[in-house]
């Protein structure tokens, strides 16, 4: 617990919030980190994108876990934990959780801890034999796992390509990661987006209804209702794009006019135009993420794409 600006009294989770918000509203160029975009309205707003038609990401990355669950069920050994690192809805786990009838627990492990206490009631209900042990935690530091994990065999899964939300370095400092929590002959599943054509891509970040707008929004929303501050959203614009030297889509947040808002006591000054950069989205060749899995010590083991090549699914394994 600690005292912000105007005495509120708040938790360690909203202190880091303030203390990241500040820092990146003062830096050169403004910038967030994603990982704030997910509190409870965040995660609900990102349910919806995952529905939109011109979102490809879920329904393709989908259909390859549907055409290959028995595959991927092969590969987890009886009585394995399934650890699921950003879990959200745990829409996709579904098909393994059914296929992989020999699981004994699933730990999801989200940073949106009252979303993934709902998502831990309902799937319990679902599957009264599996243990379902939920992580409220930042899954690019160390955590525990739960008690009965511990000697069981594990399983990592990272689906929907929020490894592409990472810089290509932190994606590699975050696989070295997971495979100290999954441990020495573990299996990860991760999925991962493909480099396509730009309108594809630019359309499902910038889509018709608006849905992507109010989630990038929403950080801003975010911050004024856990940190006390007063953003005008109207003065502001959703804005993404394909950076294809980069491989990656870029979002901001556009100021609309020049303006000054009081952030934590800190007085934040925006130009016309002046941006703030919210998200990265990289995509990857089937080569350029086999090589960022190597470098960070994994094996590839297997691939499975799409017909359109839009998406890709990757087991890894972690050589005893
Ligand atoms: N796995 C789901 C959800 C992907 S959205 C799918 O494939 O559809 C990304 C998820 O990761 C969100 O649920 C978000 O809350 C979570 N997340 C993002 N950054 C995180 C972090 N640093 N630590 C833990 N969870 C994080
Ligand atoms: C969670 N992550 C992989 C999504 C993505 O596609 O980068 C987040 C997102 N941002 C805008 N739309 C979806």
């Amino acid at each position: 617990m600690t005292v912000l600006a105007r005495k509120i009294v708040v938790d360690t989770a909203t202190t880091e919030f303030a203390t990241d918000v500040v820092a990146g509203l003062t830096a050169t160029p403004k910038k967030l980190s994603p990982k704030y975009f997910y509190d409870s309205a965040g995660s609900a707003l990102f349910e919806q994108i995952t529905e939109l038609a011109e979102y490809y990401p879920t329904r393709t990355e989908i259909g390859i876990l549907n055409e290959r669950a028995g595959d991927i069920a092969a590969s987890i050994p009886p009585g394995a934990a399934l650890i699921e690192f950003g879990s959200g809805s745990s829409t996709k786990t579904r098909k393994l959780l059914s296929t992989a009838t020999s699981l004994a627990a699933y730990v999801p492990v989200d940073i949106s801890a009252q979303f993934l206490q709902q998502q831990a009631k309902e799937l319990r209900r679902e599957y009264p034999k599996l243990a379902v042990l939920p992580v409220a935690a930042d899954f690019t530091k160390p955590f525990e796992l739960p008690d009965p994990v511990r000697i069981m065999p594990r399983v990592g899964f990272f689906p929907g390509s929020t490894i592409g939300n990472f810089e290509p370095h932190e994606a590699a400092a975050f696989l070295r990661h997971a495979g100290r929590i999954l441990g020495r002959g573990a299996t990860f599943i991760v999925g991962v987006d493909l480099i396509k054509d730009t309108q594809v891509l630019q359309k499902a970040y910038c889509d018709s209804q608006g849905v992507t707008a109010k989630f990038n929004l929403n950080l801003l929303a975010r911050i004024n209702r856990d940190l006390g501050a007063k953003f005008n959203l109207d003065c502001f614009e959703h804005h993404a794009f394909f950076n294809r030297e980069r491989s990656r889509i870029e979002m901001h947040l556009a100021s609309l006019k020049r303006q000054r808002v009081k952030v934590c006591g800190e007085c934040i000054d925006f130009r016309a135009g002046e941006t703030i950069h919210t998200e990265n989205s990289y995509k990857y060749s089937l080569e350029s993420f086999g090589a960022l899995a190597r470098g960070a010590g994994w094996t590839p083991a297997a691939v499975w794409t799409d017909p359109n090549n839009y998406f890709s699914v990757h087991t890894l394994s972690l050589r005893d």
